[in-house]
């Protein structure tokens, strides 16, 4: 999955996609290096981001998500709103990318349900401007499982299709740096749910504050490629289904070599 945020202020590429030529050229450009989905999402969700209006968020990512879908780019809709889900559909999204797992809108379910469409269910506490004060477990690994266990019941219940749910742990989202650590380290508990798991670390906040320079200054944004590939192989090695970058060509070569290399995927393949 590629990331194409078509916000003016995403920790990662805010304001670099914001006009409507550069996005579409940027998604069409993700879908040629390997992405099998882009991912649009038109409201920042970085710690501490203020809310848009749903409107707004709209006007942002129908007309890029149009420009695609008719040049053929398979598409999701990163959002937490109904109303932009509907809207992104319509206009030719095919998946919703929904990082509240259905709690911020009670109307999501609704909507995911008559679409039929795949709903990737990400864990989370609240939303961007506090979520970190949520940061608060005993045990992140089975807290955030029996917390996604939760919201696929909840999906089922409203009638979403069991088949299209996909789980997140959410990255970042109400986690400090130790949860995402423990989180990555031990992802097939959360493979075990037996839903397919989205992976979700490119250039996040937590790999800068590994890669400390000699003055303790976390490592910037634009320099965590390397560490973001790291989390991606070893995410898709231990089962991951997806995962979602901001690089794609960069992560689809450390895949193809992981591929190559014998993984438990391609031994299957070649032994049928
Ligand atoms: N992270 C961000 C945005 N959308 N969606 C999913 N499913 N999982 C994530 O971890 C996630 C997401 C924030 O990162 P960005 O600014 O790079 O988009």
């Amino acid at each position: 999955m590629g990331v194409l945020n078509v916000t003016p202020d995403s920790f990662s590429d805010g304001g670099r996609y914001a006009g409507l030529e550069a996005a579409v050229a940027h998604g069409v450009a993700l879908h040629r290096d390997g992405a099998d989905v882009v991912d649009i999402g038109g409201e920042s969700t970085r710690p501490g981001a203020d809310r848009v209006d749903a409107p707004t968020e709209i006007s942002r990512v129908v007309p890029v998500i149009r420009e695609l879908a008719a040049a053929g780019v398979p598409l999701s809709i990163d959002t937490t709103r109904a109303a932009v889900a509907a809207a992104a559909i319509e206009a030719g999204a095919a998946v919703v990318n929904d990082v509240s797992g259905g709690l911020a809108d009670p109307g999501m379910a609704a909507v995911v349900a008559d679409a039929g469409c795949p709903w990737i269910l990400m864990h989370w506490r609240g939303h961007s401007r506090r979520m970190q004060e949520l940061a608060d477990y005993r045990d992140v690994v089975a807290e955030v499982c029996d917390e996604l266990r939760q919201r696929v019941d909840d999906a089922v219940a409203a009638g979403v299709d069991p088949a299209r749910i996909v789980l997140d742990p959410g990255l970042g989202f109400a986690k400090r740096g130790e949860h995402n650590w423990a989180l990555s380290a031990r992802l097939g508990e959360l493979i075990a749910l037996g839903r397919p798991v989205l992976f979700a670390a490119s250039r996040k906040s937590y790999l800068g504050r590994l890669l400390v320079d000699a003055k303790g200054e976390p490592r910037p944004v634009d320099d965590r490629e390397a560490a973001t590939i790291a989390t991606s192989v070893l995410a898709v090695a231990a089962g991951a289904w997806g995962v979602r970058v901001h690089d794609v060509r960069a992560t689809a070569d450390a895949l193809a070599v992981w591929r190559a290399t014998g993984s438990p995927r391609l031994e299957r393949h070649t032994h049928e």
